[in-house]
């Protein structure tokens, strides 16, 4: 890309050395093709377009797998020799920079295309972590950042596990990576979309080094999916990744009520809210592994239920 800048605005210079030599009306017409080329060449570089899309920062044990994916969004080639990676340690309520990664070395990113880093130096990533282990802070409220190497604008920017104040998009994602299981990462889902609410736009799922973040929550390598439904329109489903319990209901209108019970009958929580068309809602059934819920769903239409076992 920038040979290709380089190369407009030689063309821009010379449109401009060279305008007392064409009249008023070429002139025009030079002086707008100029100013359309610049403005599409220099005013609004497309920096947005670089996001963090991807971090895998827990594993069980020793965190030896960790990943950072970066992804180029926008329609044109993105130079990542003029970013750096800043990891940012946010322990003490305001961020300290622990790690930075950049060189010159680093590639023009084509459009779609992703940049990862490992900590593994045999996981096949395009650039290095310093070490191999530990290399990404495992929260909570820690930041990733992207940096413009030459004046330190933001790029993008990611608070996990809490909003670290001057590091966060919005709010800080509430996503949290998994140290009980492998093949978990925190993720833009969709793949890449930058709502500029890092909340909004992370969540847990199943990692996807250097590919499409597929959003799948519960079909991960190592997971076993626990899935009892039966009756049509009324759905229950575990997110191993995220330890909640998923409901839905459809058709359903006006007053919904879902209620989750423990198999010797305690009520374990309950909540209502108002449906049009369609009710779901999901519960963070925390350390509850391996039990048998019974989930019941109230409506207008009568009630369902359908029982659960949690990974
Ligand atoms: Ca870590
Ligand atoms: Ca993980
Ligand atoms: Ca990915």
């Amino acid at each position: 890309m920038e040979h290709a800048q380089n190369a407009q605005a030689h063309a821009f210079c010379t449109l401009i050395t060279f305008r007392s030599n064409i009249t008023s009306e070429l002139y025009t017409m030079a002086q707008r093709y100029a100013f359309a080329l610049l403005a599409a060449t220099f005013a609004f570089p497309a920096f947005s377009q670089l996001v963090i899309n991807e971090v895998d920062y827990d594993q069980p044990g020793s965190d030896a797998a960790e990943f950072l994916e970066l992804k180029n969004t926008g329609t044109s080639p993105f130079d990542l020799s003029t970013i750096a990676v800043l990891m940012v340690n946010g322990s003490s309520g305001t961020g300290v920079v622990y790690g930075s990664y950049f060189s010159d070395d680093w590639p023009m990113l084509a459009p779609g295309a992703y940049f990862t880093l490992c900590g593994d130096p045999n996981a096949g990533c395009d650039a290095q972590f310093t070490a191999a282990t530990n290399a990404i802070q495992n929260g909570p409220t820690d930041a990733i950042a992207i940096i413009l190497r030459s004046d330190s604008s933001f790029v993008d920017r990611l608070s996990y596990e809490g909003t670290l104040n001057g590091y966060a998009e919005g709010t800080g994602t509430e996503a949290a990576d998994d140290n009980t299981r492998d093949s978990r990462s925190i993720g833009r889902f969709p793949d890449g979309v930058d709502t500029d609410d890092n909340n909004a736009d992370f969540i847990v799922m199943c990692s996807t080094l250097g590919t499409t973040n597929s959003g799948d929550t519960l079909d991960c390598a190592t997971t076993v999916i626990s899935e009892i439904t039966s009756e049509q329109g009324f759905s229950v489903l575990v997110d191993p990744a995220s330890d909640r319990v998923l409901m839905a209901i459809s058709p359903a209108s006006g007053e919904v009520r879902f209620d989750v019970f423990s198999v010797d009958g305690a009520l374990l929580v309950s909540h209502s809210m108002t449906a049009t068309g369609k009710a779901d809602w999901a519960w963070n059934a925390g350390t509850l592994h391996g039990r048998l819920l019974i989930v019941r769903v109230s409506t207008a239409m009568g009630t369902k239920a359908k029982r659960v076992v949690l990974p």
